[in-house]
């Protein structure tokens, strides 16, 4: 794990920006927050059987966090039905695949979803803030704007594919979020 550190900390040392921040929670409580503000429709990955990875970004709330998250959009243009089943990376100890569930009263709770995100034939999976994501725990080194994640994902019939994700910290915080995590200098 120290080389898997090492190689961390060498993506993210890419970054310039400081930012001071608080806390290390998630920060997606407040759910529907997700308005793409600046998003290119980058496409990061596609594979044989048809699938395509795009529109990805990882943040964290904090340059202390703990823990990140990713998202991004997988397209199935095949006409088979696959699923994401597994998601790994160097940049965190533990990478989960998560989503955010209602509990009734507003309050909204991230759980892990073992069995993964169904991928029919024409659909299109949203991991966004406030809903399913790739959950980084343990972060290697700081997540800092302007950096990359490099993430496996682990799709049922595709098998893995690696895509590498843009750090931005800013992207969809602007509406419907919390309150935390509007750390950033510039
Ligand atoms: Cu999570």
């Amino acid at each position: 794990m120290l080389s898997n550190t090492l190689r961390a900390a060498a993506l993210t040392l890419l970054a310039s920006t400081a930012f001071a921040g608080e806390g290390h929670n998630h920060g997606d409580h407040s759910g529907h927050g997700a308005h793409a503000g600046h998003g290119e429709m980058a496409v990061l990955a596609t594979t044989d059987t048809g699938l395509v990875i795009k529109d990805g970004f990882a943040r964290a709330a904090t340059s202390v966090s703990k823990s990140g998250a990713a998202f991004l959009l997988v397209e199935n243009t095949g006409d088979t039905a696959d699923r994401l089943i597994d998601a790994s990376s160097d940049a965190a100890q533990r990478v989960e695949l998560h989503t955010h569930i209602d509990n009734g009263d507003g309050v909204f709770r991230m759980v892990h979803v073992p069995e993964g995100f169904e991928l029919a034939p024409g659909a299109t999976l949203k991991l966004a803030r406030g809903g399913k994501h790739v959950m980084l725990m343990g972060l290697n080194a700081p997540m800092l704007e302007g950096g990359e994640v490099a993430i496996t994902l682990t799709f049922e019939r595709a098998g893995d594919v690696e895509v590498m994700v843009p750090v931005d910290l800013e992207r969809g915080a602007g509406h419907g979020h919390g309150g935390h995590g509007h750390n950033h200098d510039s």
